[in-house]
């Protein structure tokens, strides 16, 4: 009997030790941050440049642990605007350079002097496209080469001076810098398909940015308004890949 007794004592006691933790489970707390950044590339190295960054991110917090998302991608030539307002009038070529980031290492705000940071792997590729047109500026067709110059470089995107500037430094390439012209930091999800705005978007995906990105349909760098943040594919072409995109992330 005695021996019974103690045994549920103890049953008691391991009860008592479980309830605690039971409480502490519901005392989990979870902070999501989103992140978007698009910034304009003025300078490579030395020289000037033309080009766009995009970048967007979040960042969990589950008491105390951190998690990270993030993906940023850039488009740049050295020469010539990526944009044309006229139609061409003859065959012509462009030499563009891109990156993308494809694994990530660290992502922060407000880290290290930085307003905010982004740390991993990068892919830069050199790419030329040929285009064939008609007298009357119609697209007859085009090709394009792809040259790999970096794979897997570790490289560094540091926004600083308040949000004003951006510095992208990828090793085996010269450090590309520029000015951010729109960023946005908050509580509630930034959808990488809230285009419309001037690209600040509204907070949902709707029927105004499916305009937005059908405005800019068949461009690409060099033909027409090609605009990096709506290319969501980053396959250097807005079409219907990246309407299919949109189209599915279309809130009712
Ligand atoms: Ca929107
Ligand atoms: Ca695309």
């Amino acid at each position: 009997m005695y021996k019974k007794i103690t045994v549920f004592m103890l049953a008691l006691l391991a009860i008592g030790n479980f309830i605690p933790a039971i409480a502490q489970a519901e005392d989990v707390s979870i902070q999501k941050t989103w992140v978007r950044m698009r910034g304009r590339i003025t300078q490579w190295g030395a020289s000037p440049a033309f080009g766009w960054i995009c970048a967007h991110a979040k960042l969990v917090n589950v008491t105390d642990i951190s998690r990270e998302w993030a993906a940023a991608r850039a488009i740049w030539t050295q020469h010539q605007p990526m944009v044309s307002t006229h139609p061409p009038t003859e065959n012509f070529t462009i030499s563009f350079f891109i990156t993308k980031l494809i694994d990530t290492t660290l992502v922060e705000l407000n880290y290290s002097g930085y307003d905010f940071y982004i740390s991993g792997l990068w892919n830069v590729y050199n790419v030329t496209f040929a285009y064939y047109v008609d007298g009357s500026g119609n697209l007859l067709g085009f090709s394009m080469t792809l040259e790999a110059l970096i794979i897997q470089g570790e490289g560094e995107l540091c926004v600083l001076n308040d949000w004003h500037d951006f510095q992208l430094r990828i090793d085996g390439i010269d450090l590309l810098s520029g000015d951010v012209i729109m960023y946005a930091v908050g509580q509630w999800e930034i959808k990488i398909c809230d285009v419309n705005g001037d690209g600040v978007g509204d907070g949902k995906v709707d029927i105004h940015d499916l305009v937005r990105v059908a405005r800019r349909y068949g461009s690409m760098p060099g033909l027409g308004s090609y605009d990096i943040e709506m290319d969501f594919n980053f396959d250097f072409r807005i079409d219907i890949g990246d309407l299919t995109t949109l189209a599915a992330n279309i809130e009712a």
